[in-house]
């Protein structure tokens, strides 16, 4: 009995050994494992013959069963692997390594860094330097050196991010003339560009966004250098044939004041593009891109500059203005949503 339990089993072994080859995917070779190794599998069938033996037989045949298993499972494992090989390569087959690579999308720079990058550049090249102030900024530069005392109706004009009692998010870039003139005597001429806060949403208006201060202090200073500064700088932004206006305003550091319009940059100032009324500039001809004026003496007064002796003009753009008439874009909101479908025209 034990001689034909044996032998029975290296039947088996060899039975395995001959159809493992015709096993050509993972699922014959399941199948094939359940009819050699399940539980109601061949091996298995085998074994009841173990069961009746008596025990002078049974170390020997079960020794030779559990060797049968161990070189079954190798079997079969080992054809899996070949199999898997196989399907390695086979996916392998259709990739030429001689084809050029996909290139990934290069990103662009942002359309108001664009934008401040073309204003800066007109601006130093009509003689500017560019300086940097802190974004988190105290009371005093931001407000009171430049004739906003506590308590100044002014501060109004300008919804503040308070971060403690005497500490701000700078509402604007004018801070930027207080650090300049307390840190230089006369004459200067500085741009200061960068980020400013307010508490302010709406389909105009951003709580964060972009301005960038000029500053030009000096002997003999006066309004028509202000006006020629801002003829020249935005007929090199915009168009040679882009008019100024000032209308008259209010800031607390300059006096007089202005808003500073330019002409429409859709429409040129007529009001209309073929016979509709203008989206941009609303009919009027002009649009708004910031505020200006001749530095208030009192400001001087703070800083230590003499009021008898220099004179100086300023200015303070609205960067995100700017760069949506530069490139006809109609919702503020779109420099922020961070869609790369918009962002990828700026490549
Ligand atoms: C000021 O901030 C003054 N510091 C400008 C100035 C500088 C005047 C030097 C005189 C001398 P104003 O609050 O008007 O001014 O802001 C200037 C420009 O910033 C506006 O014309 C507008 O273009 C832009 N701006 C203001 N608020 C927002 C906002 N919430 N979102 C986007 N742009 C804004």
């Amino acid at each position: 009995m034990l001689k034909s339990f044996l032998e029975g089993l290296d039947g088996l072994t060899l039975e395995c050994e001959a159809r493992r080859g015709q096993a050509c995917s993972l699922k014959d070779l399941e199948a094939l494992r359940v009819e050699f190794l399940g539980r109601k599998g061949k091996l298995a069938g085998a074994m009841v013959a173990l069961a009746q033996m008596g025990p002078e037989d049974k170390p020997a045949a079960g020794k030779k069963a559990n060797e049968v298993k161990t070189a079954l499972t190798a079997l079969l494992e080992s054809r899996q692997a070949e199999l898997e090989a196989e399907s390695a390569q086979g996916a392998l087959a259709g990739f030429d390594p001689s084809l050029p690579g996909r290139r990934p999308a290069p990103g662009s720079l942002h359309p108001v860094t664009l934008a401040m990058q073309e204003i800066c550049e007109v601006l130093t090249g009509l003689g500017f330097e560019v300086v940097a102030g802190p974004e988190v900024e105290n009371d005093w530069n931001n407000f009171e050196a430049l004739n906003m005392p506590p308590d100044h109706p002014a501060r109004d004009m300008q919804d503040t991010l308070y971060v403690s009692e005497n500490i701000v998010l700078r509402t604007h870039t004018s801070p930027l003339q207080v650090r300049t003139m307390m840190s230089r005597k006369p004459p200067v001429a500085v741009i200061a560009p960068g980020k400013v806060y307010r508490r302010d949403s709406d389909i105009t208006h951003t709580p964060m966004f972009h301005q960038i201060e000029a500053l030009l202090v000096d002997t003999n200073v006066s309004m028509a250098d202000l006006r020629g500064t801002l003829t020249a700088f935005v007929r090199q932004l915009f168009s040679p044939d882009t008019k100024v206006r000032f209308r008259p305003s209010f800031f607390p550091f300059t006096e007089p004041s202005a808003e500073l319009d330019i002409s429409c940059v859709l429409c040129g100032g007529e009001g209309h593009v073929a016979g509709a009324p203008c989206r941009v500039c609303k009919r009027t001809g002009w649009v708004e891109i910031g505020g200006c004026g001749m530095v208030d003496p009192n400001v001087f007064r703070q800083v230590g500059y003499d009021p008898e002796t220099v004179t100086g003009f300023a200015f303070g753009l609205g960067v995100e203005r700017v760069a949506m008439l530069k490139y006809g874009i109609g919702d503020l909101r779109m420099f922020f949503e961070n869609d790369v479908r918009f962002l990828e025209q700026f490549s």
